[in-house]
């Protein structure tokens, strides 16, 4: 899985670089659960992405949409030269997700506060239709600070949709301040709690942690509060706020990729 991570994490630099474009410590920040998600725990085919009864995942953070094509490409849902042609004139890959791009995509995204009401559809459809597939919507902390959110929180517990996991990618920092200076969230876990949700709360880059909330089985719909470090794996970007917009240079990207082992 540590391989599997820094492959992503390696991918996603050269992205940004390449395409001279940000959101790389929102990428970063996120990469060890997609590498969970995709490799361990998604029942999935990427031979197959339509595959009846699948599991969705749902990244709503779309703005880290390069963090998704590359574990997508490193998954084998399509070739790695597509991550070349991410945000630029003519690409493939737009900077802000599209389902229609690239097969393995459930849900287009990028204005915040949306992924969690289209996974409770889906989680809902599924339980009306006696569909197994699981649902998992990824959320951004500053994205809680949309009133859709918590509007899609209370209808989750409401409806109790026990086939719905949402996590949110709680590494305290948005675009323009630390999350908890911009709206208090402290007490996330509490927070899900009082809303009828079960809370998991854990390290958000340890691979064996997120296998096992994922794994956990709840009489609720369950939200794994995942601590993580934004920029993560990059010395010089963790917890940084100016790598949630600036892309790296050609230095910046050799020191990179050497803390990476490339
Ligand atoms: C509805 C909406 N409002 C504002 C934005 C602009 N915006 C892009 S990223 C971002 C901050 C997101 O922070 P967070 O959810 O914590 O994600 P992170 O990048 O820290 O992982 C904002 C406000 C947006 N994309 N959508």
């Amino acid at each position: 899985m540590n391989d599997i991570s820094k492959n992503i994490r390696k991918s996603i630099l050269h992205m940004v670089h390449y395409s001279k474009s940000s959101h790389v410590g929102t990428c970063l920040s996120m990469v060890d659960i997609l590498a969970v998600l995709y490799f361990k725990f998604l029942r999935i085919d990427p031979t197959n992405p339509k595959l009846e009864g699948r599991d969705k995942f749902i990244l709503s953070k779309g703005h880290g949409g390069a963090a998704l094509y590359a574990t997508l490409a490193e998954r084998g849902f399509f070739p790695k030269e597509y991550l070349n042609k991410y945000y630029v004139d003519d690409g493939i890959l737009p900077g802000h997700l599209d389902m229609t791009a690239v097969p393995g995509i459930e849900s287009s995204a990028g204005s915040l506060g949306h992924g969690l009401s289209i996974g409770i559809g889906m989680a809902y459809a599924n339980r009306s239709s006696n569909i197994a597939g699981e649902v998992i919507v990824l959320l951004g902390d500053g994205e809680c600070n949309e009133g859709s959110v918590w509007e899609g929180i209370m209808y989750a517990s409401s409806a109790n949709l026990t086939n719905l996991t949402a996590i949110v990618d709680y590494n305290k920092l948005q675009s323009f301040g630390r999350t908890n200076e911009v709206v208090n969230q402290e007490n996330m876990s509490k927070r899900w709690e009082s809303f009828g949700w079960h809370v998991i709360e854990i390290d958000g880059h340890n691979h064996e942690a997120i296998e096992q909330g994922l794994n956990h089985k709840a009489l609720k719909p369950k939200v794994i509060i995942a601590h993580t470090i934004k920029g993560k794996g990059v010395s010089y970007m963790e917890d940084r706020l100016e790598w949630h917009y600036k892309s790296p240079s050609d230095e910046q990207l050799k020191m990179a990729l050497k803390e990476l082992g490339e």
